[in-house]
C-alpha cells in the first residue's frame, strides 16, 4: 500500500479501495446532468462525517452543506467539463477507452476546479462589492452571512484538498495534483493582487500590458491551463514538454476569455450574464477602459473618464455615460476585430501542440465553448 499520512490518519484514513463505487456514473450522453449528480455525491461525502471527525455540530454541518449548494452550482461548468473532455481525448489518443472509474476521477477533478472557482468568486464578489452572481444575490450579501463569507471561502478551498486526498492519495500522481492546485491558486492570487491594486495607481498606469498581466494570472491559469493539465495528469502524461506546449495557447485563450468578461461586464444584459457589472465603479483596469483611454478617446472624453471612472456607482447616469463613450469611440468594432485576431493567434499553435503529442482537438473543443460567447 502507498504512503499513508501518520500525522492525520487518526481521524479519517481514506479507504484504500472502492471510494467511488457508490458514485453515480459519468454519462457521456448526459454530460451536464451526470456531472451535477457527482457534485451531489461529493457534497454528501465531504460533509457527512464532520460531526464525528471534527466535532462539528449539526447546525454548522448544515451551514456548510447549504453554503456549498449555494456557491458551487449554477455556473456554466465549462472548466469542470473540460477536465473530462481533455482526459478522455488523451486516453483515446493513447489507444484506450476511458474506464467508468477514469471518467469518475476526471469528473471529481472537474468539480475540484469548480469548487476552486466557487471560493475565488465568493472572495472576489466581496472584494469587488458585487451585488449578484449566477442570477442570485452574492453570498456575502445574504442575511446572516456577511463576514462569514471569508471563512466560507477558506472552507471551500480546504474541502478541495480533502476531496483530492480521499480520492487520489493512492495514485502515483497525487503529489502532482496537490502541487498543481497550490501553484494555480498562488498564480490566481497574484493576479487578484494586481487587479485589486488598480485602486492605488493612476489611470495613466492602466496600460494594455498591465491588463494582459492581470488577466493572465487572475483568470487564464485556473480557467484554461488547469483543466487540461489535470486531464493530462490522470492520463499519465509525465513529459514536461507536453505541458509546456499546451500552456501557451491555453493562456492566450484565457486572456481572450477575460477580454470577453470585461466586454460583457459593460454591455451584456445582467439577466443573461447573471451578474451586474462593477468594473466602472470599481476602477478596474479592464479591456474596454484600456483601449478607450489610451487609444481612442478625444481629450474631452478622456477628461470625463478622469473625473468619473472609479468614482460613480453602478447603474447611475455617469456610469451609463462612460458606456456611451465606449460605444462612440468604436469599441464594439475593435472588440470584434480582437476576437478574430485572438482566434487566429491560438490556431497558430497547432504544430507546436501536435509535435508534443497532445491532441489538438482539446484546444478546438475549448475554443468552441468560449468563442463569441454572450454570457
Ligand atoms: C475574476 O475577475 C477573477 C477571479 C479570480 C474570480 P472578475 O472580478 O472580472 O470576475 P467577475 O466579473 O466574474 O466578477
Ligand atoms: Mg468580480
Ligand atoms: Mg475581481
Ligand atoms: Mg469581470
Amino acid at each position: 500500500e502507498p504512503q499513508r499520512c501518520p500525522a492525520t490518519d487518526w481521524k479519517n484514513p481514506p479507504p484504500a479501495v472502492g471510494v467511488r463505487d457508490a458514485f453515480p456514473k459519468f454519462d457521456r450522453k448526459e454530460p451536464v446532468n451526470s456531472f451535477v449528480q457527482i457534485c451531489e455525491s461529493l457534497i454528501e461525502e465531504c460533509t457527512r462525517d464532520l460531526p464525528k471527525t471534527h466535532e462539528i455540530p449539526e447546525m454548522e454541518q448544515k451551514w456548510i452543506v447549504d453554503m456549498l449548494e449555494y456557491n458551487v452550482k449554477g455556473g456554466k461548468m465549462n472548466r469542470g467539463l473540460m477536465v473530462i473532455e481533455s482526459g478522455a481525448v488523451i486516453m483515446k489518443a493513447q489507444g484506450r477507452e476511458p474506464t467508468e472509474d477514469d471518467l469518475k476521477k476526471l469528473a471529481i477533478l472537474g468539480w475540484c476546479i469548480e469548487w476552486l472557482q466557487a471560493w475565488l468568486l465568493v472572495a472576489d464578489d466581496f472584494m469587488d462589492s458585487s451585488e449578484t452572481r449566477r442570477g442570485q444575490v452574492c453570498w456575502y450579501k445574504k442575511e446572516g452571512v456577511d463576514e462569514i463569507a471569508i471563512n466560507d471561502a477558506f472552507l471551500i478551498e480546504m474541502l478541495v484538498y480533502r476531496v483530492l486526498k480521499r480520492h487520489f492519495w493512492m495514485e502515483p500522481y497525487y503529489m502532482d495534483l496537490v502541487d498543481l492546485f497550490m501553484e494555480t491558486t498562488f498564480q490566481t492570487e497574484c493576479g487578484q493582487l494586481l487587479d485589486l491594486q488598480c485602486k492605488n495607481v493612476t489611470l495613466q498606469d492602466f496600460t494594455y500590458s498591465r491588463w494582459e498581466l492581470i488577466v493572465k494570472y487572475k483568470t487564464a491559469f485556473y480557467s484554461f491551463y488547469l483543466p487540461v493539465a489535470l486531464g493530462m495528469q490522470v492520463a499519465g502524461i509525465r513529459e514536461q514538454d507536453a505541458y509546456d506546449a499546451v500552456r501557451e495557447p491555453l493562456l492566450l485563450m484565457g486572456v481572450y476569455f477575460q477580454a470577453q468578461d470585461d466586454y460583457l461586464d459593460a454591455f451584456a444584459p445582467p439577466e443573461t450574464l447573471g451578474k451586474i457589472g462593477t468594473d466602472i465603479q470599481d476602477k478596474k483596469c479592464g479591456w474596454l477602459f484600456v483601449q478607450a483611454y489610451h487609444q481612442l478617446c478625444s481629450p474631452e472624453q478622456k477628461a470625463y473618464l478622469d473625473e468619473h471612472y472609479g468614482k460613480c456607482k453602478v447603474q447611475t447616469p455617469e456610469e451609463q455615460k462612460i458606456k456611451d463613450i465606449y460605444k462612440e469611440v468604436g469599441l464594439e468594432r475593435k472588440y470584434t476585430d480582437y476576437e478574430t485576431k485572438s482566434f487566429q493567434d491560438i490556431l497558430a499553435f497547432k504544430n507546436q501542440v501536435q509535435e508534443a503529442n497532445v491532441p489538438w482537438e482539446i484546444i478546438e473543443i475549448f475554443l468552441k465553448k468560449v468563442y463569441k460567447r454572450t454570457k
